[in-house]
């Protein structure tokens, strides 16, 4: 058996509109995501959030499965809806009171909750009023996640502002396979730059609160050339890596927007959202980094090539089909990449511990007599843990790993289709079977180690 280090947290990850449902209960307003998912060709077989996984009223099985993994730590997230409908003004005390049954919960079952505070779920009624393009937002951010702390700071120790804000801005608002659906490179910049600053921003409130371990979750991108000995190829993975990556973690780790970025966006328009103090907002020290891993993105220079909408500006590159194993999303299975990451970013800031709160696979799975046999995802996780087990012994600060996902769940513009989960969920029933992959995963909790030999290929 090979260990993980002794004060390692095993933990599983889970999103509100993903699993909740519930969408009207107890004073719980719209979001982005009610409004998407039910406009007609947005998301997979049509499938919405209203129902979910039922974790609303299921949450304390949902605990109960956790508990019985024997994970050390649950990442939910709080939906803003149900806490501020219309996303400024009244509390709804109803929707802050289901986060406190759910984290007494996890406590009385010795789980340590990890909050974040927004993932995707924006309240309508601030898209209305230019949702994330608008500085409005980021204030309105700060105040509702003091709302948060004020009722659950006592019992959360950990906070995340935001989860993935490349795919908030880009994707909700450059390509719009996202919500709120806008394609618009000019609105993705300024969302990226309302997202950062919300974070800042929310840092700050957090802290004069009480906050004492407050973070950011991103999901970094592994970007390789097709070729490595191509000049060209290179500057395509600058570009792409200073669009997925830099953009992102130069403002947040203090180094600011860098140059290239920010002659690239002024190509959009004139950033009239950006004011040269909201760096040192958005630089506002924090305690620890969520990084999200799946896969690594290739790509390559073809002049004439249509680029990525989800990478505005990046005409000139093709981003090639992924070779090799993949996933049910069509993402590549490559562990190494996860190393990778975790080096570069553990080797600029090595005084930041650094979590992996995210990191799992979709297959087809399929219940059959009773048991999913998903032989696919724990090689994923086999793999990907002993990437974290290498980083770890180079004196990597990676204080955690968080499987994504607890339960099958909504995968966004994917619906139901795609299942993540370790726990399977039969969506009509809601019955709830742990997957082999689950049984294997409590097993490797359980030792804090993973076996000599690593899974085998079917
Ligand atoms: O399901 C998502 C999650 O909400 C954010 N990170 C990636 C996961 C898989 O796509």
């Amino acid at each position: 058996m090979t260990s993980f280090p002794e004060h390692f947290v095993w933990g599983a990850a889970t999103a509100a509109y993903q699993i909740e449902g519930a969408v009207t209960a107890d004073g719980r307003g719209p979001s982005i995501w009610d409004t998407f998912s039910h406009t007609p060709g947005r998301v997979l077989d049509g499938d919405t959030g209203d129902v979910a996984c039922d974790h609303y009223h299921r949450y304390r099985d949902d605990v109960a499965l956790v508990a019985e993994l024997g994970l050390g730590a649950y990442r939910f997230s709080v939906a803003w809806p149900r806490v501020v409908p219309g996303g400024s003004g009244p509390t709804n005390e109803a929707g802050l009171d289901f986060y406190d049954r759910l984290v007494d919960e996890l406590r009385s079952r010795d789980i340590v909750p990890m909050a974040t505070l927004y993932h995707w779920d924006l309240p309508q009624p601030l898209e209305d009023r230019g949702g994330w393009t608008v500085r409005d937002t980021a204030e309105r951010f700060a105040e509702y996640a003091v709302k948060v702390y004020e009722r659950l700071g006592d019992r959360v120790q950990t906070w995340s502002t935001l989860n993935e804000p490349w795919c908030s801005a880009y994707l909700g608002y450059g390509s719009g396979i996202h919500a709120p659906g806008r394609r618009d490179p000019a609105a993705a910049f300024a969302a990226l730059h309302h997202l950062l600053l919300g974070h800042g921003l929310a840092v700050r409130a957090l802290r004069a609160a009480g906050a004492r371990s407050v973070g950011l979750v991103v999901n970094p991108a592994v970007v390789r050339p097709a070729d490595p000995a191509s000049p060209a190829d290179a500057d395509a993975v600058r570009l792409v890596d200073g669009l997925h990556n830099r953009v992102i973690l130069d403002p947040v780790l203090g180094r600011g927007y860098p140059e290239d970025m920010v002659a690239h966006m002024s190509r959009f328009g004139d950033l009239d959202w950006f004011d040269p103090a909201d760096e040192k907002i958005i630089a506002t020290p924090i305690d620890l980094l969520g990084l999200n891993y799946y896969a690594p993105t290739y790509v390559a220079a073809r002049p004439g090539a249509s680029g990525s909408p989800n990478y505005p500006g990046s005409e000139g590159i093709e981003f090639p089909a992924p070779t090799g194993p993949v996933t049910d999303m069509g993402w590549q299975i490559d562990p190494t990449g996860l190393a990778e990451l975790l080096r570069r970013i553990g080797g600029d800031q090595p005084d930041l511990p650094l979590w992996i709160t995210e990191n799992g696979a979709a297959f087809p799975d399929r219940l059959v007599d009773g048991r999913v046999r998903d032989t696919d995802r724990i090689r994923y996780l086999d793999g990907h843990l002993r990437a974290v087990q290498a980083v770890l012994a180079e004196g990597v600060d990676v204080r955690g790993y968080l499987a994504w996902s607890l339960l099958d769940n909504f995968e966004w513009a994917e619906g139901y289709r795609r299942r993540f989960g370790l726990v399977y969920v039969d969506y009509p029933t809601q019955r709830r079977t742990p997957k082999d992959s689950a049984h294997w995963y409590r097993s490797v909790v359980a030792a804090h180690a993973l076996p000599e030999e690593p899974a085998q290929p079917r």
